[in-house]
């Protein structure tokens, strides 16, 4: 596959730059093209009818409201393909992290139904990962309007507090083994109760319409997002980006998502570059 490599188009401004590196998250107004959003809606619609093997339901509340994760749908549909490969979003993603490329991870897709209240626990995502480092961008990305209080939220500047953290195990959540990670094998400190203590802590969220893009780094903590009105629900489409500094790491905790596996398979191990026609060079700085 051959990797963008241009002038950057000015979706990303040096104060974009500036803000992701000090808060670990930025919002980009406007950036995605409605075009794409149309087109990413119709596989959503699709996967949701036809989960993959990823596809786990995270809740269904008292009154049958469900939240719905699918992940590496992009093997599974052109849409995501198409977007992944084509979209401004490599280059956004390779130009925060002050990178020289930008190589796709993987993407999530979250699905909420109308009214639903469930939270995501707040978390990082990079110790659950298969690889390791801080030139990183998950870019969370609405795919209908959402306000500010059932977006996601992130705690502003936590991807630099350098701390070993007791993260929540989402296999206990799905009650799905395969996504069990066991934060309690490793030397950890308690995760901070930042739902119980929203006071103490810098919480960031926006207003967001469908072509924003809330872009932070994978050591930044976030959760939240639910908390929807009766007649809204909400579809959010997640690509995950790796820069420079990353390598591949294979976890004792457990992964989530394990890539350990297909990782294995295109001949990746420990510690190497991430590359291979998995994880493609989507971008390259010119
Ligand atoms: O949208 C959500 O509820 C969770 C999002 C999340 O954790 C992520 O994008 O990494």
């Amino acid at each position: 596959m051959g990797s963008i490599s241009h002038t950057p188009k000015g979706y990303v401004s040096q104060e974009n730059i500036e803000e992701y590196s000090r808060n670990g998250a930025v919002c980009l107004r406007g950036v995605i093209d409605l075009d794409w959003i149309e087109r990413l809606k119709v596989g959503v619609e699709h996967t949701v009818a036809n989960p993959t093997e990823r596809g786990r339901l995270w809740d269904r509340d008292e009154l049958g409201r469900e939240s719905r994760y699918d992940s590496q749908v992009w093997l599974t549909r052109p849409e995501y393909r198409e977007f992944i490969t084509e979209s401004p979003l490599a280059e956004i993603a390779g130009l925060l992290m002050e990178s020289s490329k930008a190589n796709f991870f993987f993407d999530a897709m979250f699905v909420r139904q109308p009214g639903t209240q469930f939270r995501t626990p707040f978390h990082q995502d990079e110790p659950y990962w298969t690889v390791e480092g801080f030139q990183t961008v998950s870019s969370w990305m609405p795919l209908v309007p959402v306000k500010k209080e059932s977006a996601l939220e992130m705690v502003r500047g936590s991807h630099r507090w350098n701390e070993n953290y007791e993260q929540t195990n989402f296999g206990a959540m799905t009650g799905d083994s395969r996504d069990d990670v066991d934060f309690s094998s490793v030397d950890t400190v308690p995760f901070p109760d930042i739902e119980g203590e929203r006071d103490r802590y810098d919480i960031l969220s926006w207003d967001m319409e469908p072509g924003d893009v809330v872009c932070f780094n994978g050591r930044t903590i976030h959760g939240g997002s639910g908390n929807l009105p009766e007649d809204r629900e909400l579809r959010v489409f997640n690509t995950k980006w790796l820069g420079d500094d990353v390598r591949v790491k294979f976890r004792a905790t457990g992964m989530d998502p394990d890539h350990s596996g297909v990782m294995t398979e295109v001949g990746l191990a420990d510690g190497d570059v991430v590359g291979t026609h998995l994880y493609p060079e989507v971008w390259s700085r010119p």
